[in-house]
């Protein structure tokens, strides 16, 4: 890691073709993005769609380290989302494949098209729960019992 690069979260979700194909498929993307690695990646975890309808969500987390600036790596993020299909007939709607920039450092990032962390992260346990897997220092007991009675399970099928 250089010591410019930055250590982000990418959230990862999928409700729509053959989910875990599209997730294992998006981090590839992810670490061939020029100034992107990912360093690790949480299991998936099968979830029940929040404020969303269709069938159940896999999703998943992963750790990159980027020397690209935010808005170039959420940038990065649609143009994977867009290789895997993915449309917006409405908010919330079923998706072949979301990617989601949670953390970027320590910044706080408030413009028309980024906002980080995440506004919605800390209410949801398909954010939290993979999150917790591969980066248990930044999610805590508190964290997580608000999230409490949301259905999440490993994914066992998808090993
Ligand atoms: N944008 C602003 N900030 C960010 C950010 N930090 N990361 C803008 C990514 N994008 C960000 O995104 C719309 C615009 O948000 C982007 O063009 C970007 O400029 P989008 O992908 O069309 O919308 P989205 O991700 O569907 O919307 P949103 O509001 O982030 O949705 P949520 O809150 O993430 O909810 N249930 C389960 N079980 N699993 C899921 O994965 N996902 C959602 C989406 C709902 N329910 C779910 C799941
Ligand atoms: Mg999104």
């Amino acid at each position: 890691m250089d010591r410019s690069d930055v250590t982000a979260f990418v959230a990862l979700g999928a409700n729509l073709g053959d989910a875990a194909q599209s997730l294992r498929g998006a981090l590839k993307a992810l670490d061939e993005v020029p100034g992107v690695r990912v360093v690790r990646a949480s299991s998936l975890y099968r979830t029940a769609p929040v404020e969303s309808t269709g069938p159940d969500y896999l999703n998943a987390v992963a750790e990159v380290s980027t020397s690209l600036i935010a808005p170039a790596l959420l940038d990065a993020l649609l143009a994977i989302e867009q290789q895997a299909g993915r449309e917006r007939p409405y908010r919330n709607a079923p998706r072949t494949l979301d990617l989601d920039l949670l953390l970027y450092g320590g910044a706080r990032i408030d413009s028309p098209r980024l906002t980080v962390p995440h506004p919605r992260m800390w209410a949801r346990a398909f954010v939290l729960v993979p999150l917790r897997e591969i980066a248990p220092e930044r999610v805590s007991h508190a964290a997580m019992q608000a999230v409490h009675g949301q259905h999440t399970e490993l994914c066992a099928a998808c090993r």
